[in-house]
């Protein structure tokens, strides 16, 4: 392909080591695509926390938003850069203290339909580029990519100070997040994805023992 050598320097510099980019926006999941019913869907949280929170879809829809814009990288090496999300911040969540973790949190797993989970420390999750997304190029996220809300992680250009993980550690049909002392390794995680899932050192899989 000779698409990389068409890339501007600082394209360039966006692409992770072994990463190519794409243009089209592939669907990845294991199992089926949910159905979902807003008028009985709830958000939840529990575990470390002040207080558990259930949120209606009514609810959780008046929220506050913010809008971001960052590459994604999936560890089957697909990157696609500039793409725009709109959502709840987790720091949304603890200004309006709705979710006051713990001092023993530090740890979030996100819950999603069939039982996914995905896991990150807390630091991560609370930083700017985690964001609850209902919204995906300005339109509500279509089901096959997570309706009607999903975690989305990724790498906001030139904010090399933020840890940046691979897609996967942001659940599609995403239910509720549960916070925990301790650390409880995913989905992909327990199938041999990297725990800590850095795009830039490559932390695709676990290293075997
Ligand atoms: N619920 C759920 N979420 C998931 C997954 C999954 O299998 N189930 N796969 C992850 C992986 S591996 C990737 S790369 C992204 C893909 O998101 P997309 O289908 O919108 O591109 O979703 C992540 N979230
Ligand atoms: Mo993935």
């Amino acid at each position: 392909m000779k698409l990389f050598g068409k890339l501007d320097d600082d394209t360039k510099k966006r692409v992770p080591p072994g990463q190519f980019l794409t243009s089209r926006f592939p669907v990845l999941h294991y199992g089926p695509t949910p159905e979902i019913d807003l008028d009985t869907w709830t958000f939840r949280v529990w575990g470390e926390v002040e207080k558990p929170l259930v949120m209606s879809w009514e609810e959780f829809s008046a929220l506050p938003r913010a809008k971001l814009t960052i590459d994604v990288h999936c560890v089957t090496k697909w990157s696609k850069l500039n793409t725009t999300w709109e959502g709840v911040s987790l720091k949304t969540l603890r200004e309006l203290g709705l979710v006051i973790p713990t001092e023993k949190a530090r740890y979030v797993i996100q819950h999603a339909e069939y039982g996914f989970t995905t896991n990150l420390p807390l630091e991560v999750m609370d930083s700017e580029n985690f964001l609850l997304a209902t919204h995906y190029e300005g339109e509500p996220i279509t089901l096959e990519h997570g309706a009607p809300l999903r975690g989305i992680c990724g790498a906001i250009p030139g904010r090399d100070e933020l840890k940046d993980v691979y897609f996967w550690k942001g659940a599609k049909w995403l239910r509720g997040l549960e916070f925990s002392a301790v650390d409880q390794p995913g989905f992909w995680e327990q199938a041999g994805y990297h725990n800590e899932a850095d795009v830039w050192l490559e932390q695709r899989a676990r290293a075997r023992s």
